[in-house]
């Protein structure tokens, strides 16, 4: 297979210690370097921290990488946009082509199961799109959630995806939408968008319960854990919204669709706003960190 996962990865996983995946799309096509590097290795830290081992995911010369080294990792958020997004579609291509790929949520799932991780931590997870529809642009990450053995972590997603839907698709496809001490669904850079979760989560180990009974029942996919970015560094709604409203106009002004959308609302978002957005975005990607390792390692204890 065409799959490396690093010796500390084995070992933690050989002997029952939590492990906790991170992607790579948000190194490469999510941050600016050199925020991105600094980023990835200090969320490593928190892991750590939180008494869990990291495995950064993403694809080198071919072959999926589980757990990246310092190194690998500088080598993604130098290269950038020049790494291709890879996404389930295309893990072949990127496979036989033997070339670097930077993996989204989906793909990251996808490796992070096969090398037997399960919990995995992110920023945002993709969505079904405005417009929908009539683009029928939803993100493989919906999908993979449904079918994949992997709880991910993360801060709800962002308003530029069509969030209602987002929901509805996912209660379709049988993923539990899970709040971190909330009922409602976190907006990534806001705490709040008026919608409702499944269930609030009271700690970690509620969390990890609710895990366990999945995986002992049988039921496959995964399951979606939102934790809302800390109160100091949520941003303004109206700040926020007005962004997004710009850089969905200027996207529709400039044609883009398909893959390029959310790389291209990302930047643009965050042209807008300034510092301020790439400071929450980094923020919550830390406190994500560290609630993902705290589950990853109450699993364990169960
Ligand atoms: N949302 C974010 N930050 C990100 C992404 C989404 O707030 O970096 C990335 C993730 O890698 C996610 C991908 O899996 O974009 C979704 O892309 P698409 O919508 O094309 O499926
Ligand atoms: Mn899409």
């Amino acid at each position: 297979m065409n799959i490396r996962v690093n010796e500390e990865v084995v070992k933690a996983l050989k002997e029952n210690r939590p492990v906790v995946a991170l992607e790579s799309t948000i190194i490469s096509h999510g941050m600016p370097y050199p925020q991105n590097v600094e980023t990835a290795l200090q969320v490593e830290k928190i892991v750590r921290d939180n008494g869990a081992v990291p495995a950064t995911i993403g694809i080198i010369d071919g072959v999926g990488v589980v757990g990246m080294k310092p190194e690998e990792i500088e080598e993604f958020g130098k290269r950038g946009m020049s790494i291709p997004k890879v996404s389930r579609r295309d893990l072949p291509v990127i496979f036989a082509e033997k070339s670097w790929g930077a993996t989204t949520v989906a793909t990251t799932m996808i490796l992070a199961a096969k090398a037997g991780v399960e919990f995995f931590v992110t920023g945002g997870i993709g969505g079904v799109h405005r417009g929908a529809e009539t683009t029928f642009d939803v993100s493989a990450d919906l999908e993979e959630l449904a079918r994949t053995n992997v709880t991910v972590i993360c801060a709800g997603a962002k308003a530029i995806l069509d969030l209602p839907k987002t929901l509805e698709v996912l209660e379709t496809k049988g993923v539990p939408v899970l709040g971190y001490r909330t009922k409602e669904l976190p907006a990534f850079y806001t705490r709040t968008s008026g919608l409702k979760v499944d269930y609030a989560l009271k700690d970690a180990e509620d969390a990890a319960s609710i895990v366990k009974a999945k995986r002992d029942f049988g039921l496959d996919g995964g399951i979606l854990i939102t934790n809302p970015i800390p109160e100091e560094f949520s941003m303004d709604p109206a700040e926020i919204n007005a962004a997004i409203d710009r850089a969905l106009q200027e996207m529709d002004e400039k044609g883009i669709k398909g893959k390029e959308c959310t790389p291209f609302l990302l930047a643009k978002v965050a042209e807008i706003t300034g510092g301020d957005s790439l400071n929450s975005n980094i923020r919550l990607v830390f406190n994500n960190a560290a609630l993902g390792a705290q589950i990853a390692a109450a699993y364990c204890r169960l």
